[in-house]
């Protein structure tokens, strides 16, 4: 290559780097190959409902069905594994689990309680599982007999559950799993025989006409939280998978779908062969956060995470690190500081109760959102220098910003940076009102103009949270949004 080729190409990668960093989030596309069940959208969904989704910054997980009964034993003995995928253990025999449902009979189910404990820890929507990998169902489908309402409960829980959460005003969201360990047809390999091929379509007609059921039964659902959709006979059903989310959304209009239901045709799942989400937000943060706002691509996405170490699904004895609720609420403020909703799971037991650890942490949790909800609800990415004392979220609404402070540093100095020549206008306690830095006071970098450092005068016990207004015009929150996208 010439000199002058060099130049150019040097020139144009930069131009490119620089028009790139103007937009955190987004990614370079690795190619564009023309798909016909890849993604269907590109970027953010701008609607209403997936507005509310953003917004919501706390979400419950529930994991509850027939696992909660052994809690993570049998026969004396401890399963190392999370305590839902007991039946997949050699010392579990599958007849003895399978006949669990004949002890189903949780008397100390209250969906109310369970609703009260969510809405006063924060949480602003549910994520309950209606049927796990053991095919066990917690409402009255009619495809299967395999029920709630062939245990000895009888009742239809899942309609106590989102009754109960309706009332409260905590959106509800279904967890459902493809894997079905207790269908005929259910395969994990691609069916070869004729005879797996038909058991296998009859598999996906039984998929197809449960989701259905579930969305008429239970019209207030947001949306449908998907797992289990890694097996490679499911991959393989990229064009069926395909249609049945297209007939799921006209169903039900505003339906929010993650990127854990199907595969494009080249058998990519989450990301199709372009590099694009498939579906309304990330679904690939499991019990881990993204580091910077790079990682999360412009787009969309929640992380699930459990309280130990061995369980989505009640496990009597935890073992692992257990988080406590300075740690949770950590991930939490992180996960809204990077665009994301922070999803905590809990694994009421065999007779529906919500062990007392977890009670204790949502009480907690609750407690410290009593105060600070303002950094944590409508909120995400500031689009502020990243600083080392904590996290930075902004208000998607008022444009507000929260210093949510987790780390003081020994020179008590918390360093912020706000926007180039946008000053600070008011700097106060989010929790004492009152409480207000004097931007005179506070000392101002002369080397750089935006740089300011706040002193706290007191050493923190627990995560605080200092209010920023800026001198910045009034942005719609369009702008700030359109910032956000890829
Ligand atoms: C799945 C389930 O197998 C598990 O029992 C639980 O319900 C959880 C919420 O989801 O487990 C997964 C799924 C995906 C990943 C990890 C565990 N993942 O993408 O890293």
């Amino acid at each position: 290559m010439k000199k002058r080729t060099y130049i150019t190409l040097f020139l144009f990668i930069g131009t490119f780097r620089v028009l790139m960093a103007q937009f955190p989030g987004a990614v370079e596309k690795r190619s564009s190959i023309a798909l016909e069940h890849g993604a269907h959208r590109l970027g953010k969904r701008t609607d209403a409902q997936m507005e509310m989704w953003r917004n919501y910054g706390l979400g419950q997980f529930i994991h509850w069905g027939l696992y909660a009964i052994p809690g993570g034993h049998w026969n004396g003995k401890y399963y190392a594994g999370a305590a839902e995928w007991i039946r997949s253990w050699k010392e579990m025999p599958k007849d003895a689990y399978d006949h669990l449902y004949k002890q189903f009979n949780p008397k100390q189910f209250d969906a109310k309680a369970w609703a009260a404990q969510a809405k006063d820890m924060g949480a602003r929507y549910v994520i309950i599982t209606t049927k796990h990998h053991d095919g066990f169902c917690l409402w009255p489908s009619q495809y299967t007999d395999y029920t709630i309402a062939h245990s000895p409960y009888k009742k239809d829980a899942l309609k106590e559950i989102v009754a109960a959460y309706d009332a409260v005003g905590i959106d509800v969201y279904l967890y459902f799993s493809i894997i079905d360990w207790h269908h005929k047809g259910y395969r994990s390999d691609v069916p070869k025989t004729p005879e797996e091929k038909q058991a296998y379509e009859d598999f996906k007609k039984f998929t197809a006409n449960q989701l259905k059921e579930l969305l008429s039964n239970y019209p207030s659902t947001k949306g449908l939280w998907f797992d289990g959709s890694w097996d490679k006979a499911w991959v393989e059903q990229a064009a069926f998978a395909d249609s049945l989310e297209a007939e799921l959304r006209a169903m039900r209009p505003g339906l929010i779908i993650g990127s854990r239901f199907r595969a494009d045709e080249f058998g990519r799942r989450h990301f199709d062969s372009n590099g694009d989400l498939m579906g309304d937000y990330e679904q690939g943060w499991e019990r881990k956060l993204p580091a910077t706002i790079e990682d999360v691509h412009g787009n969309d996405w929640d992380c699930v995470m459990t309280v130990p170490e061995n369980q989505w699904g009640y496990h009597s004895e935890w073992r692992g690190h257990v988080k406590t609720s300075t740690e949770l609420i950590e991930m939490m403020a992180k996960s809204v500081s990077l665009d994301g909703n922070f999803v905590l799971n809990f694994g009421p037991d065999g007779q529906g109760a919500i062990r007392v650890e977890e009670t204790k942490l949502a009480k907690e949790i609750g407690e410290w959102m009593k105060v600070n909800h303002e950094a944590i609800y409508d909120c995400g990415y500031a689009d502020l220098e990243k600083q080392d004392w904590g996290y930075i979220t902004r208000s998607r609404k008022s444009g507000k910003y929260y210093l949510i402070i987790f780390n003081t540093p020994v020179s008590g100095a918390l360093r912020i940076k706000v926007a180039s020549g946008a000053g600070i206008a008011k700097l106060y306690d989010l929790a004492n009102k009152t409480t207000t830095y004097n931007p005179e006071e506070i000392h101002r970098s002369k080397v750089e103009g935006d740089e300011y450092f706040i002193y706290l005068k007191e050493r923190l016990t627990e995560p605080k949270v200092i209010v920023l207004e800026t001198n910045e015009k009034e942005q719609d929150s369009d702008v700030l949004y359109e910032k956000a996208k890829t």
